[in-house]
């Protein structure tokens, strides 16, 4: 009797199978290009997010209200600096080159979280962007631990491990303020209306106006929608603004009884596509400051590469 054989699969439903499976891809397995372009696409904008993310906070280092608050918020920073470097490292293992990563920073080719092109105009916006936008971060990037490309999903872990940490000292910043005087408390609230909706920005544009999220979740790059995390977000940081004594900007906000979630207002995507495409309050400022900051750090990679070279020679690695 004749045995019917199945087509063998081809390399990229063997791909998929293994990404189905939950099996990590790694840097050396074969991946179809446009997974490859996609992360190395994602992981680069998150590592630009990182650094550009140092400039609001380090805004109000040499003004932080103590020198409790100065050494939390520079050690704060510094790890953001971490961040970018873990993640651009990632994205090397993807064959992207930094130097390039850098450039098309620096031009302004390449994106980065829309939330960081909004001013930091009182202290009480550091306790703001670490409970609300340090917040949507990981929510964001919790998930990210189990992304299926392996460099990707361990840099994740170290990172939400301190960004829960820089999530509750801004909560903590926030009850201070929240506990203290009137004019305090009043400090928080105006930051909160600032900060709320950009923040609501942060997990990108409605999933039925997102290009690249059905593929991404295919691939397992994104493990929820974007909608998804927005709707996590609100239902868990309404009750903590009560907690505060705060009021959350928005006079849509309602509890869904049938849902088990919150209803809530739209966000203006039209400030959020102006601020993407470069034209929000921030974003040549932070540009300039960050071209600035690579320019005079040449010496240092110079030095750096000097000294690597000079170790090579010695050592004899190579020969
Ligand atoms: N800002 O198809 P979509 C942090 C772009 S770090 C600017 O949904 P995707 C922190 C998007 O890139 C925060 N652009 O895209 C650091 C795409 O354009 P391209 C950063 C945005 O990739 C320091 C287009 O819009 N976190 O929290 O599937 C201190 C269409 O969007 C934004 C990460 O990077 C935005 N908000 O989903 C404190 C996490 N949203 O590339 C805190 C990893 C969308 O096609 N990234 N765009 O030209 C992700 O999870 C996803 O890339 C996103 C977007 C959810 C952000």
């Amino acid at each position: 009797m004749e045995t019917l054989e199945k087509p063998a699969l081809t390399q990229e439903e063997q791909f998929q199978a293994r990404i189905d499976a939950d099996v990590r891809i790694e840097p050396k397995d074969w991946m179809p290009d446009a997974y490859r372009k996609t992360l190395i696409r994602q992981i680069s904008q998150h590592a630009h997010s990182e650094l550009v993310g140092m400039l609001p906070e380090g805004n109000w280092i040499t003004r932080a209200p103590s020198l409790k608050r100065k050494s939390i918020l520079l050690s704060k920073v510094q790890d953001e600096a971490g961040h970018g470097l873990y993640l651009y490292s990632a994205a090397e293992t993807l064959g992207a080159s930094r130097d390039q990563m850098l450039a098309d920073l620096h031009s302004g080719k390449a994106k980065y979280s829309s939330i960081f092109n909004y001013p930091t105009l009182s202290w009480a916006d550091m306790g703001c962007v670490g409970w609300l936008v340090d917040g949507a971060a990981i929510l964001n990037q919790v998930p990210l631990c189990r992304t299926s490309y392996g460099p990707y999903a361990r840099a994740m872990v170290r990172v939400c491990k301190e960004e829960s940490f820089h999530q509750r000292q801004g909560f903590e910043v926030m009850q201070t303020l929240c506990e203290g005087a009137p004019a305090q408390k009043e400090m928080a609230q105006e930051a909160l209306n600032r900060w709320w909706w950009p923040t609501l920005m942060m997990f990108g544009p409605k999933d039925s106006e997102s290009p690249n999220t059905e593929q991404s979740m295919k691939w397992r790059i994104k493990r929820f929608t974007n909608d998804e995390l927005r709707q996590k977000f609100v239902d868990m940081m309404v009750p903590q603004a009560e907690f505060l004594g705060l009021t959350v900007p928005d006079p849509a906000l309602k509890w869904n009884e049938e849902r088990k979630a919150y209803d809530f207002g739209e966000v203006n995507w039209e400030e959020f596509w102006q601020v993407v495409k470069g034209n929000g309050l921030c974003n040549a400022d932070r540009l300039q400051a960050r071209v600035q900051a690579h320019e005079e750090g040449a010496w240092v990679r110079e030095a750096a590469n000097a000294h690597a070279a000079k170790r090579k020679a010695r050592e004899g690695v190579g020969a």
